[in-house]
């Protein structure tokens, strides 16, 4: 096979294993008979062997400890927790089991009886909530399929939604632990193959309506903060069969129904469009945060949506995190972040918990520019390796991706208050704060006026960009 067949089957088939369900683990060998046990009120520890995390600062050696995450301290007048709104991902945390194109599910989390019953999903989500606040995590995220089995009909997996979330509402019960957003899966029954707003068939549209629907009023229901819309399957694979305008026209009124539904029920979320340029899709209409905000924009829903930006999509989409953040952010757009992060070796969403404290960094920075991005937060949209099986793996990762959040935060802030780089980019465009630099801004100069302004200063003095420089101080920030 060629390489480029080679990589196009990678993508397709990683595209269809994302997501579980489809492909249960079996019955693993150790469940000491809880296999058929159908129970649904385990009440067991899901976790023994791990204990409440606590911050125990940067000479800490314990893996399971915090040692930049400090949810209390006080960072330019916030604390940590309320910077960053934490959340766990259901579906890559809960329901990922390393199952890959190219092989077989490699992760038997002991509570897992190998079923997607209703039962089954109840265990699962005790077991979120045992995750959470051991984590001391107030947030999480879901799909209304990760949490709860499809059914046969539209009615029965609305009924299966409403038993889990039944439960998941009273587990919440003297918590602080409410969804950061919920979502509806529309990508992975074949029902969708053509998409879910951008479908061909009419009925379909239909069933991703009743689908939105239906999440938005369970993810209201649970306190949830924001909805989100990934539009997994809302692209293309090719032009010539595709009539991309009606496409489009038709995905901005299922946005228009969205907008009005959630006045209609009181839910005072935010809505989420979140960008991805493609995969599973050849092209995905959400490419950007830019080519978002001109959809939003050309049909009149930019006041009703902001955007989630995820680490990985930005990269894949040929941008850095830091370009998609800023793009969001200068729109008055930046709602919400999937922190995650991508291969620089490899082309599609491999979802990466993000370790990288320069990338980190940059998105904080951006982050303190918006004045935080409450009531979003940082949601570990970002799963395992394959390779990494053991329980303690699942805490390791969000400790590690927390604490290089966090240290992100912390360089952000040093860098900001040391002051060097923003007197570096003043300076930079300090010829702006003249007068000519004044009335251009104001739009007081028409191009009469510029010229004759030209032939009075004559050849203009340029200066360097510095970009050594500002490299240098952003590095040792470090
Ligand atoms: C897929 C992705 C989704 C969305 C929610 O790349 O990021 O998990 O975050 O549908
Ligand atoms: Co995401």
């Amino acid at each position: 096979m060629k390489k480029v067949e080679f990589f196009m089957l990678l993508l397709c088939l990683n595209a269809a294993s994302f997501l579980v369900s489809a492909d249960s683990p079996t019955c693993p060998a150790d469940m000491g008979g809880q296999c058929s046990d159908d129970s649904d009120d385990w009440e067991g520890e899901f976790f023994p062997e791990i204990p409440n995390i606590k911050y125990e600062g940067p000479s800490s050696k314990n893996p399971l400890a915090y040692r930049w995450y400090n949810a209390e301290e006080e960072v330019l007048g916030k604390k940590m927790k309320d910077w960053f709104r934490f959340s766990v991902a259901f579906w890559h945390t809960f329901r990922g089991t390393g199952s890959d194109p190219f092989g077989a599910a490699t992760k038997y989390w002991p509570w897992e009886d190998g079923t997607n019953s209703v039962s089954m999903a109840k265990r699962r989500m005790r077991a979120n909530f045992e995750f959470l606040k051991k984590l001391g995590v107030d947030w999480w995220c879901f799909h209304d399929r990760d949490i709860a089995p499809d059914g046969n009909t539209l009615e029965e997996s609305n009924k299966n939604l409403d038993e889990v979330v039944e439960l998941a509402k009273e587990l919440q019960k003297g918590s602080k632990i409410r969804p950061l957003w919920g979502t509806a899966q529309l990508f992975l029954h074949p029902r969708y193959m053509h998409g879910g707003a951008t479908s061909s068939e009419v009925g379909v549209y239909a069933y991703a309506a009743a689908q939105v629907k239906k999440a938005m009023e369970v993810t209201q229901y649970l306190g949830g903060e924001n909805y989100v819309f990934w539009g997994g399957r809302e692209g293309y694979q090719t032009l010539l069969n595709t009539d991309m305008g009606m496409e489009l026209d038709h995905l901005a009124r299922f946005f228009e129904a969205a907008v009005a539904y959630k006045k209609k029920i009181g839910f005072t979320g935010t809505l989420l469009i979140e960008p991805k340029p493609q995969e599973p899709t050849k092209h995905q209409y959400d490419w950007d945060a830019a080519t978002a905000a001109n959809f939003l924009r050309k049909y009149g829903l930019i006041d009703e949506f902001k955007l989630n930006i995820e680490c990985n999509h930005a990269t894949l989409s040929g941008h850095t995190c830091h370009h998609e953040l800023e793009t969001a952010r200068i729109n008055g757009l930046l709602g919400n972040i999937d922190a995650n992060t991508g291969d620089a070796q490899t082309g599609w969403d491999t979802d990466q918990f993000l370790t990288d404290v320069g990338e980190a960094t940059m998105v904080m920075m951006s982050v303190i520019k918006n004045g935080g991005i409450a009531p979003g937060g940082f949601n570990f949209d970002a799963k395992l390796r394959r390779e990494s099986t053991d329980v303690e793996d699942l805490f390791i990762a969000h400790i590690s991706g927390m604490d290089t959040m966090a240290r992100g935060l912390r360089n952000a802030v040093k860098i900001l208050e040391e002051g060097s780089l923003s007197e570096l980019v003043r300076k930079r465009y300090s010829s702006w704060d003249s007068e000519l630099g004044k009335q251009i801004e104001e739009g007081k100069a028409d191009f009469e006026y510029l010229e004759k302004k030209a032939i009075e200063i004559g050849e203009p003095k340029v200066s360097s960009a510095k970009q050594e420089l500002a490299e240098m101080i952003f590095h040792s920030a470090m």
